[in-house]
């Protein structure tokens, strides 16, 4: 795996320092004589697929219309004017995956997918703001691309999409295959396609405040275990006003509220368990299991790496993987946090990997779910 080495003719250290979630880059040949992994026709397949998120844009006269995939058919390709998006194009195809990885300088939890728009001539989505960091690389054809700083978010009423209603751009550019702009948060951007044309989004999220919380307080709720005290009113006086909430009622509840705390440990798990969950249309294809011995052979002589979709992180003495946690003991940990740095274990590793106390039963169940791979490098051709 290559990472980009510079970007727009700085270095990635320099990029991250100046531009990440600061300011806007336009880097010319990012990706010198780029040709894209993927052609139009396949991604109209991905597009025909229920298991892939898609979506069509069609604008005339001032008038947008938007429809979610899948789609049977798509307008023709000579008819201009119309977009199609399909999310998560890295989950599906490795060559797309593999371009993806070169962006790893930013840790995989930061990473939201890969998304591809095709358009015919002056196609857009409009004027818009996205709450993520993204590389907007253009992979065929021409776009031009305006952008404004953040600024009056006021929206178009009564269209389809989230349209920025005073969009003032402040610069424009034409953007070529290899040409790449990145973009923080909150920047007002228009992308028009110039004749037929493909884009690709590179976009990172960010859990706000109350996505986290609404996720981690409703898991914490699900939680089962321990002590459940009930409460218990034995010896009230009789009422003369049963309208009214008791206050033993309210204070006890007050005090169930206020005294709750998550453990640390609780949290930790939690946070990796919730990074590294799939995106709910995730799916992975299952292999025919294979005994131990056999995998541990298959491994000392291809090497093992994580499938596409699979997410992987580590913090600490745990492993997470699709949501879930693992304790790994201290031999194993150099060999897990390989896996998850790298997304492989060469050939050559995988023998001592294979003896780290835990690391065998690990590897089997992830290889049995589908989770991790036989071979070091995926196949020519993706499924
Ligand atoms: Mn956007």
């Amino acid at each position: 795996m290559d990472l980009l080495d510079s970007i727009g003719g700085l270095s990635v250290d320099e990029f991250m320092h100046r531009h990440w979630q600061r300011a806007p880059l336009l880097a010319r040949g990012a990706f010198p004589g780029f040709v894209s992994p993927i052609e139009p026709a396949r991604l109209f397949e991905l597009a025909a697929s229920d298991d892939v998120e898609s979506r069509t844009v069609q604008s005339s006269d001032g008038r947008w219309s938007l429809a979610h995939g899948p789609f049977d058919r798509l307008p023709p390709r000579r008819r201009a004017g119309w977009t199609l998006l399909v999310q998560g194009v890295d989950l599906h195809d490795d060559a797309v995956a593999a371009l993806m990885a070169r962006f790893r300088f930013v840790p995989d939890a930061r990473v939201d997918d890969l998304m591809i728009s095709f358009a015919t001539d002056g196609g857009g989505v409009g004027p818009h703001v996205d709450q993520y960091d993204v590389f907007l690389l253009q992979a065929r054809g021409t776009r031009r691309w305006r952008i404004a700083p953040p600024g009056d978010a006021s929206l178009v009423p009564g269209v389809p999409l989230k349209l920025l209603a005073n969009f003032q751009p402040t610069e424009e550019w034409l953007l070529e295959p290899g040409d790449m702009l990145y973009l923080p948060p909150g920047w007002g951007h228009d992308g028009t396609a110039v004749g037929e044309c493909m884009t690709f989004s590179i976009g990172f999220r960010a859990p706000s405040r109350r996505e986290f919380l609404s996720a981690f307080l409703a898991a914490a709720a699900d939680e089962p275990g321990g002590p459940d005290p009930r409460f218990s009113d034995r010896g009230r006086a009789p009422t003369a006003t049963p309208g009214r909430l008791p206050d033993d009622l309210a204070d006890r509840l007050h005090g169930w509220a206020r005294d709750w705390r998550p453990s640390a440990a609780q949290v930790d798990r939690f946070i990796g368990c919730w990074l590294t969950e799939p995106k709910p249309q995730v799916w992975f294809e299952t292999p025919a299991p294979l005994a131990a011995a056999r995998l541990e052979r298959a491994a000392a002589r291809e090497g093992l790496r994580l499938d596409r979709r699979t997410r992987m992180a580590w913090r600490g003495a745990t492993v997470y993987v699709n949501g879930e946690a693992h304790d790994a003991p201290v031999a194993a940990r150099r060999w897990l946090r390989r896996l998850a740095d790298r997304r492989l274990l060469a050939a050559a590793e995988c023998p001592r990997a294979f003896a780290a106390p835990g690391v065998a039963a690990m590897l089997g169940a992830w290889h049995d779910a589908g989770w991790l791979r036989i071979g070091a490098v995926p196949a020519a051709s993706s499924p």
